[in-house]
């Protein structure tokens, strides 16, 4: 599933030394993108590493949240991590704000970044054009935050979508800068790309990315999605003018990304399914599509329930993850606070 591996230069035998750090912001329930794009890969390469998975709710925060909302899909993206395959006895998971030491450091790595470094972030400028209204600082210092959830950890192996990139080259440029100034304290993360053709777009829009925090639902499928809404939403899906059934991101923008899909709830390649719906209309696509997806995500949500149902397992599982988080983070920042001068000096 992560085709192109660039950067990374590790081998086989080395890799359980190795630790893979990652995170979804608990905006809303996860949907199908951010399993395809994320999750699902998570699950696939995590024997490969030790792995902190974590739920970045203070990123979540750069944009306004309900406070009760926040907590509620804080736990059910904990559960959703479990329910998809990642194996709590191998991974970490826990919810970043519970560990200080994040914006701890995010304060310290800031202190050492320019403005113009931060303002360079395409992120930071089409979000801020989006929202058409004063953003708050948090969403142009939050590559700060990142790259403290990252450096903390020695970190040296992080699965980025294309998105992403230009966030983890400022956090590999903030690991040397502090080193070079402070001495040898961060590890430099690699960057693992994921595979491009993973990026699900949106059902009601094929031009933008499927987004959690959008503002239609029509936009996404929840995991969480009972059957009936999914076949309402994928039927409701926008279509490309025409009746092909061909996979052409230019051409059939909307037909190529529920080919996407279908290829990822099933395991078929795109070509089988093109043979398949050959001289069909996209009503045929689109039932068989919905069931497909349903079929992918029945599992996926028995498992959320049964996480959410009784929290117990969750609670010890995220307890155990913040432990050894705090384990690790508070040994790093007692390097940098000696390194940098910061408190009392320690013998
Ligand atoms: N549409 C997508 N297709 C494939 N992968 C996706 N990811 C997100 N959307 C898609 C991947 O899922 C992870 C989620 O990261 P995040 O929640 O921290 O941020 P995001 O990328 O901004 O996700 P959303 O769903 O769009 O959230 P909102 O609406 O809150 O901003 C990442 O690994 C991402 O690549």
């Amino acid at each position: 599933m992560i085709a192109a591996v660039q950067h990374f230069r590790h081998s086989v035998n080395n890799m359980t030394q190795e630790l893979l750090f990652s995170g979804v912001k608990p905006t809303n329930n996860l949907h199908i993108g951010n399993y395809i794009g994320a999750l699902k890969q998570w699950t696939e390469i995590q024997h490969r590493y030790r792995c902190f998975f974590c739920i970045v709710d203070l990123h979540a925060i750069t944009v306004p949240q309900a406070p009760k909302k926040l907590h509620e899909s804080t736990l059910t993206v904990a559960a959703t991590y479990l329910a998809v395959g990642i194996d709590p006895n191998r991974c970490r998971i826990f919810i970043q704000s519970e560990v200080p030491q994040h914006t701890e450091l995010g304060w310290i790595l800031g202190t050492m970044t320019k403005m113009a470094e931060l303002e360079r972030m395409t992120q930071f400028k089409d979000k801020s054009k989006k929202r058409g209204e004063p953003v708050g600082a948090g969403l142009f210092t939050y590559p700060l935050l990142m790259a403290a959830d990252i450096l903390l950890y020695d970190t040296t192996v992080v699965p980025v979508g294309d998105d992403q990139v230009q966030h983890l080259e400022l956090t590999r440029m903030l690991a040397r800068r502090f080193n070079t100034q402070f001495g040898e304290t961060f590890t430099v993360p690699q960057t693992l790309i994921q595979k491009v053709g993973a990026r699900i777009m949106a059902l009601n829009n094929p031009t933008i990315k499927m987004s959690k925090s959008a503002s239609s639902t029509a936009n996404y499928i929840a995991l969480t999605d009972e059957p009936n809404v999914i076949r309402k939403k994928i039927m409701r899906a926008m279509t490309d003018s025409g009746n092909e059934i061909h996979y052409d991101i230019e051409k059939y923008p909307a037909i190529s990304n529920l080919l996407t899909i279908f290829h990822h709830a099933t395991g078929r390649t795109i070509k089988d399914i093109e043979k398949e719906f050959a001289g069909k209309g996209y009503g045929d696509l689109k039932k068989a599509l919905a069931e497909a997806v349903i079929t992918m995500l029945e599992p996926i949500q028995k498992r959320i329930h049964y996480y959410l149902d009784d929290t117990g397992e969750l609670m010890r599982i995220l307890n155990r993850g913040r432990d050894e988080a705090i384990g690790l983070a508070e040994t790093k920042m007692k390097t940098v606070l000696e390194r940098t001068g910061l408190g009392r000096q320690s013998n």
